[in-house]
């Protein structure tokens, strides 16, 4: 019997957008969630972005992660060529902080879906949640995991404020 799919696709822009989508994946990792990464720059190889996107979902993955930076096209154009959900990392870019690569990919015209995450480490690793959370959907122990970890977290907050 072969394995089952990754249903987690991480794409990005360049490999300089790895450090950033990492912070995806060690989520995914500690949710027991599988995910493949690929470069995929909608400017430097379009007809990567476009074989991949139109090839996503029969290759069964369920939910794209897509991070990019600066003009950040490749979200919305992946999100242009699956029925997949598309969650858009925004890169933090050098000359602009990420806020340009924030409204490149969060400023999608009515009728094409991303779903935009926070600037950097803290998108990528939402981004990561909100795939498992969409995953969990169908699956229950996935669920009882994400549950887990919200716990863990809350307890993780202690409400004094003495050292
Ligand atoms: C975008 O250009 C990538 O997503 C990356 O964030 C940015 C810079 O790419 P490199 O010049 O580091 O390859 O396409």
């Amino acid at each position: 019997m072969s394995a089952s799919p990754a249903p987690v696709a991480i794409i990005m822009g360049s490999r300089s957008d790895w450090p950033t989508l990492k912070a995806a994946a060690d989520m995914l990792d500690a949710l027991g969630v599988a995910y493949e990464a690929k470069v995929v720059s909608a400017h430097r190889t379009p007809d990567r972005m476009y074989a991949f996107a139109k090839g996503a979902k029969a290759a069964g993955f369920k939910v794209i992660i897509a991070g990019a930076g600066g003009a950040a096209h490749l979200p919305g154009m992946t999100a242009s060529l699956t029925d997949l959900p598309v969650l858009g990392v925004p890169i933090e870019s050098k000359t602009l902080k990420g806020v340009d690569s924030l409204y490149s990919i969060v400023q999608m015209p009515g009728g094409i879906a991303v779903g935009t995450l926070a600037i950097g480490e803290p998108g990528a690793k939402n981004a990561g949640l909100l795939a498992a959370q969409i995953l969990a959907l169908s699956d229950d122990a996935l669920a009882q995991r994400l549950a887990l970890f919200r716990k863990a977290l809350t307890d993780s907050v202690a409400e004094t404020v003495e050292d």
